[in-house]
């Protein structure tokens, strides 16, 4: 018998209980207070920025509030967007009150790279490419509703869908392995599943320093050393920074010198399916041949993907291109082909079943049967740290939102019906213990929020 209480049932049936009803209003209003006008923070005292990534989930709630909002948040995000075409990780609000470490003065993008914009000040370094997925999201709701927000939404995807075109061309010209097909990622930030076992190795060949006397801030906020990354892995994440500004952020340098350098099969997977999304969002027949190179793209990224899947262990892998390796974990990111299809029939099924399975979401230790970060029977499983095993709300949404893009839809029911009960305690926290179900992170984090609300409202 669990000594914890009960997870509370949040019914989603046809008409709403008062208590989903209720988380609702709760999730709405979390995105309000997190609105900074133009940009959500992606969490009010963590995280007090524009997360990449962060606003692409943060659209897929926000739609539901205001499209026209959901649009404003995107071009927030694409203000901050580079000559060559990277959508940076950070775009900074210009609130001096809004402290993080490591902030503007800490990148110096602005000074150092001759592709970053003077203003907005952003971060160096990319996250996955969710956007695309994002803008279909806010599409839709548009054209349910019709009327003045699907004419905001249309003109948004006419405005904007070409500098969607040039972020995947950079990810393709900028990061595509020639050797495995797979995008790279050049720190581990990049991944957004920041400390991942699956970074492991390759941050321990990174050696340490210089690096400038500095500060965490992240611990102070939450308030628990054992729910964040160690000081050791900061020295790491910040050497890699300034590795990065060593060479003013210029692409082929970074490539050529970076200690980091990682296919992140993630990561791939996710631009493989926004490639097909941004497509089918194509505004005008002008931009078919566009059109087509994102159609190749989606199809060379998802072969690279599934070239990765380890015939033993049944899971998805990373390639170190630094020590030319492959990186198998037991993390979720083992699951990429669930995201972008591609498996042949019998295979899919396997792995759908590892996915039910004891390993995973039919752990019967685990509060809700969702994915937890890393596998709760992983020898390197560490349940309140981070992305080492907690079960992230938006990671359950992205899968949910997978498998029903491709015709799964009593699992993805079931996930939106795991993730409900995770968030039903109102805190909207980063990240969930998967045994107990304790918030964790930062509380009001954004992401969740907006993922509860589609939920709600989905
Ligand atoms: C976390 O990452 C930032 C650095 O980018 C941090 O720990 O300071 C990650 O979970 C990342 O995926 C996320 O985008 C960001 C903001 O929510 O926080």
């Amino acid at each position: 018998m669990s000594s914890h209480p009960p997870v509370p049932t949040v019914d989603v049936g046809p008409a709403l209980t008062d208590a989903a009803a209720d988380l609702r209003i709760a999730a709405a209003k979390v995105l309000r207070a997190n609105d900074r006008g133009a940009l959500t923070v992606a969490a009010p005292a963590l995280y007090p920025h524009q997360w990449s990534w962060d606003a692409a989930f943060i659209c897929v709630g926000l739609a539901h509030l205001s499209v026209r909002r959901a649009c404003v948040e995107l071009d927030s995000l694409l203000a901050g967007q580079w000559r060559n075409g990277m959508i940076p990780h950070i775009v900074f609000s210009d609130d001096p009150e809004a402290p993080y470490f490591p902030g503007p003065e800490w990148w110096r993008a602005h000074e150092l790279a001759a592709a970053a914009p003077r203003s907005p000040r952003t971060s160096g370094i990319c996250q996955p490419p969710m956007h695309a997925i994002g803008l279909a999201h806010i599409v839709s709701v548009a054209r349910q509703r019709g009327g003045e927000d699907r004419r905001i939404a249309e003109d948004f995807v006419r405005r904007r869908w070409q500098d969607l075109y040039r972020w995947h061309s950079w990810l393709v010209s900028a990061r595509r392995d020639p050797d495995t097909g797979l995008l790279t990622i050049v720190h581990n930030w990049e991944s957004g599943l920041d400390n991942s076992p699956r970074w492991d190795g390759p941050l321990a060949a990174v050696p340490i320093g210089p690096v400038p006397p500095y500060r965490r801030r992240d611990i102070g906020v939450v308030g628990d050393e054992t729910q964040r990354p160690t000081d050791g892995e900061y020295d790491r994440y910040l050497t890699l920074v300034e590795q990065l500004k060593h060479v003013g952020y210029d692409d082929a340098e970074v490539a050529r010198t970076a200690s980091f350098r990682v296919g992140d099969v993630f990561l791939t997977a996710i631009f493989a399916v926004a490639c097909e999304v941004l497509a089918s969002l194509a505004p005008h027949p002008e931009v078919n041949k566009e059109v087509a190179t994102l159609a190749r793209w989606a199809e060379e990224s998802r072969a690279a993907v599934i070239g990765t899947v380890d015939s033993v262990r049944g899971l998805a892998r990373d390639w170190d291109a630094r020590a030319r390796c492959w990186i198998a974990s037991d993390t979720i990111a083992g699951f990429a082909p669930l995201v972008c299809g591609g498996l042949t029939t019998a295979a899919e099924q396997q792995m759908l079943a590892r996915f039910d399975g004891p390993d995973w979401c039919g752990h019967p230790q685990l509060r809700v049967p969702a994915p937890p970060s890393t596998s709760l029977s992983a020898p390197v499983l560490d349940r309140r740290r981070y992305w080492r095993g907690p079960v992230w709300p938006v990671m359950v949404w992205l899968f949910g939102w997978a498998l029903r893009r491709r015709g799964f839809t009593e699992r993805a029911d079931a996930l939106r019906q795991a993730g409900l009960q995770l968030v039903s305690d109102r805190r909207f926290a980063e990240y969930y213990e998967p045994v107990t179900g304790e918030p964790l992170g930062s509380a009001d984090q954004s992401w969740t929020a907006a993922v509860a609300l589609d939920w709600l409202v989905g």
